[in-house]
């Protein structure tokens, strides 16, 4: 059943005015949205515990911001969880303590007798999920011997072996990188009161008598979420052996080769690096290397990049912002409202931002350190930090292509073809796209996670969402550019094939980078649409069907991150705007946009809007390695002005 367009029209069209001129006053000089993109709660440790190895503290405003952070986010049981929204976890309650320690906080401190309470009784460092006793070696807070081994030496075994460290996930392999350079080295803090004291306090005075044997194989339950396998455990025993062996030599060849690939990460990326971990290891490597020296220095520089001012507190932020990201959304949000002629300027700015931030050339050497081609991509954030992504590319892409017809676009046609020479190049053997770079590694590649808190890290894997936002932007670069051309033809069927293929028997997908079934399903759906399904194809079918069973009684849809944790659906306590915009959007793509469900969705989504414009703040949408939620700070302003906008049209 359908409602009449004059009943709505007027009421959405002010909706959309209000949350598009919101749009356009939060827009950054630059012409991007640049906002908080924090939420994972191990980021403020490990940069506190890397500048106290480094002999430095933040400055004394930066100081008091991120202990006001972490004392908010504080759970009421005394730990503190995974992100902001996450159960209590012993690996960054025992960093966070830490790193409140090390700011300053007495032991004394309520807050910090709380999360000792809660932490000493899971067994303290003893239990935290591996990272967090990397850090405190580092510290000087737990023994080396205590460690699953992380040696150097890994990097000098044949590249043909199926386990290399350069098959591994980039973020993956860009973190253990310096740890390998730290753990070879058994890089530690030079030893002071306070981390004296602080040892006493987390070990409850037990540090003399531990085991550290036996600690390498413990973690609280509280910290598993990717359980230690056979597999892993062999291997751990076959490297332990060889620590005990590892001659001098060696190991020096292996610590110089891992410090070669960890300059030239800082060097590709600006000393702003792929991600707020390495960013800050790399720091220490060079700090341990050469204190105070231009590397040290450089590093320092670039450490803002990563530092959010919010209303809690200085928060970390994931990455160095998600810019280009949410711009590349925002052009084509606004582009579907029709309100180009009022918005102009809007677009104007966010299309001299898209322009000016893709990567215009490789890295160098690119095989030698491993890098795929970069030239013609775009990154998540921005072109200092270089990394282009797939799915980026294909956004970046995309909006150029929704700009073009406007007389916006400032990417000329030559780049254009750069990038998607680099999608054709990115896609993966079984017709899907990866995030980064092409799948190098095997799958079972993830039974050696050594993680315990993460999932999914260790091969870069194809995910729908990269592959509909691939097959999208070469669809749409098909129509821009009529000349035939095999090659896209046949990348967009084999695309399409990877997404029929990975289709849930419920009619979903499952979303990896955004909560969950909401968003893999719209980017299932939207592949699809793009490379030419008709509306009566079976499996849209299937995907609106699955997305109307789970559409409550107010009109709205409501995912939390717990349905990426457990695979299945799982609703939050009333309705979120993201959610509920990515299923119309999907709905109306689908030739739904003017169902009874969908037209319930835009009541409840226009009811939904405040007077000032925006929505009211909801639980976080964003994710990564199934664990962690990440806070995408547009997404509010940009999916429900685009929904609305998309179903007025239907
Ligand atoms: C991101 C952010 C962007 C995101 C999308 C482009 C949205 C996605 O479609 C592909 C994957 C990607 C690039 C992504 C991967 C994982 C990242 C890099 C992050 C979620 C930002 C932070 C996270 C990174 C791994 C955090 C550091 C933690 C580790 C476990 C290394």
């Amino acid at each position: 059943m359908s409602v009449a367009a004059g009943e709505r029209l007027p009421q959405s069209v002010s909706v959309i005015q209000r949350g598009l001129d919101v749009l356009a006053a939060t827009q950054d000089t630059e012409g991007s949205w640049y906002g908080d993109y924090g939420g994972p709660q191990f980021l403020i440790p490990i940069y506190v515990a890397g500048l106290h190895v480094m002999g430095r503290t933040p400055e004394p405003e930066q100081r008091d911001g991120l202990i006001a952070y972490l004392r908010n986010h504080q759970n009421a049981d005394g730990g503190w969880g995974l992100d902001v929204e996450a159960p209590s976890q012993v690996f960054t309650s025992v960093l966070n303590y830490v790193a409140l320690r090390l700011l300053g906080v007495g032991k004394d401190d309520a807050g910090l007798r709380r999360a000792r309470q809660w932490f000493l009784p899971r067994g303290g460092p003893l239990g935290s999920g591996a990272w967090g006793k990397i850090i405190l070696a580092l510290l000087g807070l737990y023994e080396y011997g205590g460690l699953q081994p992380v040696p150097p030496e890994l990097w000098l075994l044949p590249e043909s072996l199926p386990f290399h460290p350069s098959r591994l996930w980039c973020h993956c392999r860009m973190v253990y990188l310096p740890m390998s350079w730290l753990y070879g080295r058994r890089a530690r803090a030079p030893e002071t009161p306070l981390l004296a004291a602080i040892r006493q306090e987390i070990f409850d005075g037990g540090y003399g008598q531990v085991d550290w044997v036996a600690a390498r194989e413990r973690v609280s339950p509280t910290d598993v979420f990717t359980p230690r396998t056979f597999w892993l455990k062999a291997a751990n025993q076959v490297m332990y052996g060889y620590e005990r062996l590892a001659g001098k030599q060696l190991r020096a060849r292996a610590l110089d080769f891992a410090l070669e690939q960890i300059r030239a990460e800082d060097e590709a990326t600006h000393y702003i690096c792929i991600g707020p971990i390495n960013k800050v290891l790399n720091m220490v490597v060079w700090h341990f290397v050469n204190p105070d020296g231009p590397e040290v220095r450089a590093h320092l520089e670039r450490l803002p990049d990563y530092f959010y001012e919010g209303d809690d507190g200085v928060r970390m932020n994931g990455y160095n912002s998600s810019e280009l990201w949410d711009t590349a959304f925002a052009v084509q949000a606004v582009a579907a409202t029709g309100e180009t002629g009022r918005h102009r300027r809007m677009l104007e700015e966010a299309a001299r931002f898209i322009e000016a931030n893709q990567v215009l050339e490789d890295t160098r050497e690119p095989q030698r350190f491993f890098r795929h081609p970069s030239k013609g991509g775009w990154p998540f954030s921005t072109r200092d930090h270089g990394w282009p992504i797939s799915d980026c590319t294909a956004e970046g892409l995309k909006a150029s292509l929704v700009l073009e017809p406007l007389g916006l676009n400032r990417v000329p046609q030559a780049r254009l073809q750069d990038a998607v020479q680099l999608i054709l190049s990115m896609q993966n053997e079984d017709g899907g796209w990866a995030t980064y770079e092409l799948q190098r590694g095997p799958k079972v590649l993830e039974l050696l996670n050594p993680s315990d808190v993460f999932s999914t890290i260790m091969v870069d894997v194809s995910y729908v969402e990269c592959t509909s936002a691939c097959v999208q932007a070469l669809a749409a670069w098909r129509k821009h550019h009529p000349v035939p051309d095999a090659r896209v033809d046949r990348a967009i069927s084999r695309g399409v094939e990877f997404i029929r293929r990975t289709q849930r028997e419920d009619g979903s997908w499952m979303g990896s980078w955004g909560v969950c079934f909401t968003y893999g399903t719209w980017f299932g759906v939207m592949g699809l649409i793009a490379a030419g399904a008709s509306p009566d194809d079976m499996a849209l079918r299937r995907a609106t069907a699955f997305l109307r069973s789970y559409q409550r009684a107010d009109g709205a849809w409501s995912e939390v991150v717990e349905s990426c944790r457990q695979a299945r659906w799982v609703e939050g306590k009333q309705g979120h705007a993201v959610n509920t915009s990515w299923a119309l959007l999907t709905l109306a793509a689908a030739g739904e946009g003017g169902s009874d469900a969908a037209q319930r969705g835009v009541r409840w989504l226009r009811e939904r809007q405040q007077e000032d414009g925006r929505w009211p703040p909801e639980p976080i949408a964003g994710i990564f390695n199934r664990t962690c939620a990440i806070h995408y700070d547009a997404y509010l302003r940009i999916f429900p002005v685009w929904a609305l906008a998309v179903c007025d049209k239907r």
